[in-house]
Order: C-alpha cells, then structure tokens, then sequence
C-alpha cells in the first residue's frame, strides 16, 4: 500500500518578514487567522513551540497554561488538526544568553529545564506526545567558554529528567551545526543519535532532521535521513532548501536543488517513513518581497514540490536504474535519473 503522507508546519512559517537587517513589512496574521489556513493548503498537523501555544508562559501559572492550552485544543479540533510536536522555546528568554541546558550558571540550566518541563504539560494538555528539542544556544562564540564533554553530559541530564518527568514523552532532537551559535554542540543527526543511545531510555530519544541544516553542516540530507531510519529514529522531518554555506535560508522545498529533494523524497518513501504516524514537516520561509495576501504560497509550493517529486519516485524505472548498476554504468544511471526529473 502506497503511504497516504500528512503534512505539518508551525505558524511561525506564516510570519511578518522582518529579518535581521530589516523590520517587519506585513501586518501579522493572528493566531486564530493562521488555524484556519492549514486545511485550505492542504496540512493536517501542526508543529508548536510551547509559546506558540501559550504567549508569555514565563509569567503564567499552571492554571493559566491549562486553561489557554484548552482553548486552543478546541480550536485544533474544530477544525481537524493534530499537535504534531511541541518544542520548548529556550532561546529567547534573559536567562538563555548562556545557553539553556548547557548555561554555565546553575541557575539558568535550572530554569531551562523548569520551561522544558512546563513544555511537556503543555503537550500534555494538548494530546501530544513529541517534544522537539532544537538546542539553539547549547553551543559558543568562543570554545574556551565552556567544556565541550561536559556541556553532552548536561545536554544527556536534561534529557533523561524530561524522560523521569513524564513516561510517555518522546524527545526529538533536532541538530543544527550553527546559528545562533557560532558552533553548536549537536551539529547532525548522528550525534543526536549518540544521545538518544546514552539516555535512559534509547526507545523514547529520537530525531528531527532539517534539511537545511544537514546542508549548512556540509552534509547531504537524504544520506542524514537514511542513517536515522536505519536507527528507526526518523521520527519528523523538516522539509526545506538552502543555497549555500550561509545563514539558515529556510527556502522552499526543492527550490535550490530539485534533485538533493528528490533524493530525500525517495529516502523517505522507500524506508516508509510515515507508515508509524510520521508527518512529513515543512520549515520554510516567505520571501520578504511577498504581499501580505500572497504570502503562503511557499507551504503551498513545498507540499506541492513533494508530491511531484514523490510521482517521480514512484515511476522511475527500477529495473532500468537496476540494469546501469549491475553494469556499474553510474553515468548512465545519472542521465536517466536528469531526464526522468526532467519528464524525458
Ligand atoms: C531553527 C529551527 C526551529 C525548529 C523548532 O533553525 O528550525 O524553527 O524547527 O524549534
Ligand atoms: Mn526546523
């Protein structure tokens, strides 16, 4: 049975443009605004941070976070949506300058491992057992500030007391290899991997891989992907494209490089992803010059990119492709694969 994909993306995908050189340059689309248009572009999941859920959480009580947490659970259920993740956002407060889990100060890895846990009964409330970890400041400016061997020994303490917290958590660890940091920590999907394995409970740690980022850590991301699968520890994706060795681009899926998608779409269909409840996750971004009416034609054009790419996967000719690698004629394998992509 061919798999029926279901697609995901957060609503900070659907964002104003400002960037770091530049402010905002459409007016916002509220929360309520952006819930409405999933099921229009063809989404059924819905990627979170935890404050994406509950603004300010930091200033709540526990009661105020149940009670926003329901309200938006009533608006995802009337209009068909399921939570896929919910990730912690320990990036943003003042006692993250330092990094979260990996904070030289006692103090601030305790408050990010308080946030986390916050996180998790958020996710709770919400009917959602993934929790992404994108570990945005556990990394440094400069190496001599922190210790490399202990800051993965910190890393793995916060892991394994969300694990003691809640025994139904899953955690995702999603790798970048810089951005804010000017190296981080957990840069590919391998060393996610490594930490999944050292917890205390390896079946409950996976990963997340972006394809941006196995591209910024000079890696090629259908390759990261297959290494995770071959763990069975490809729990999300999130889909995009970058061009280049330069900051985090978020571009649409398949918009630089249409055969480095292809091979992720083929990675994915032929090891099944999303026959377990994997969404296919999108993390892309608009372009700055688009109109505010106009601007979520980059979800639409992703999902779109996959589906086209998934027929080409689906038609290519296996026994042809079989045939160029039993004779090991690879350039031929290759022209048939350009012309294939090509409709030749
Ligand atoms: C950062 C990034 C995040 C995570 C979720 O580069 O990709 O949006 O996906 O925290
Ligand atoms: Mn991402």
């Amino acid at each position: 049975m061919a798999t029926e994909y279901r697609f995901s993306f957060g609503p900070w995908n659907i964002h104003e443009g400002a960037d770091p050189f530049g402010p905002s340059v459409r007016e916002a689309f509220d929360f309520d605004e952006k819930v409405g248009f999933y099921r229009g572009l063809g989404f059924v999941g819905i990627q979170f941070h935890d404050d994406d859920i509950v603004p300010d959480i930091d200033d709540k009580t526990h009661a105020q976070l149940m009670s926003r947490t329901k309200t938006v659970k009533a608006q995802l259920d009337n209009h068909g949506l399921t939570p896929e993740v919910v990730a912690p956002r320990l990036w943003e407060s003042p006692q993250t300058l330092d990094g979260a889990y990996t904070a030289n100060a006692a103090t601030e890895r305790a408050y990010a491992l308080e946030r986390s846990k916050r996180c998790v009964d958020i996710a709770n409330e919400i009917g959602c057992k993934n929790i992404v970890l994108w570990l945005a400041r556990e990394g440094t400016y400069i190496r001599e500030s922190k210790s490399s061997s202990g800051a993965v020994g910190y890393i793995l303490d916060a892991i394994n007391a969300l694990l003691a917290y809640d025994a139904e958590i899953r955690i995702l660890i999603e790798p970048k290899p810089n951005e804010p940091m000017d190296i981080a920590y957990i840069p590919t999907i391998g060393h996610a991997i490594g930490l999944a394995y050292a917890s205390a409970d390896p079946g409950r740690v996976g990963g997340l891989i972006e394809s941006a980022h196995a591209i910024l850590a000079g890696l090629e991301p259908s390759d990261e992907m297959g290494y995770a699968l071959y763990h069975k520890k490809l729990w999300s994706v999130h889909l995009n494209d970058q061009n280049g060795l330069k900051f985090d681009q978020d571009k649409a899926f398949g918009s630089v490089n249409l055969r480095r998608a292809f091979n992720q779409v083929r990675v994915l269909e032929e090891n099944g992803y999303g026959r377990n409840g994997e969404f296919v996750g999108l993390d892309v971004k608009v372009m700055r010059t688009q109109p505010r009416e106009l601007s979520t034609k980059h979800l639409l054009s992703s999902r779109r990119t996959f589906l086209n790419l998934l027929e080409k996967v689906r038609t290519y000719d296996r026994e042809v492709a079989q045939a160029f690698i039993a004779s090991r004629d690879y350039e031929g394998l290759d022209f048939y694969i350009l012309e294939h992509l090509l409709g030749k």
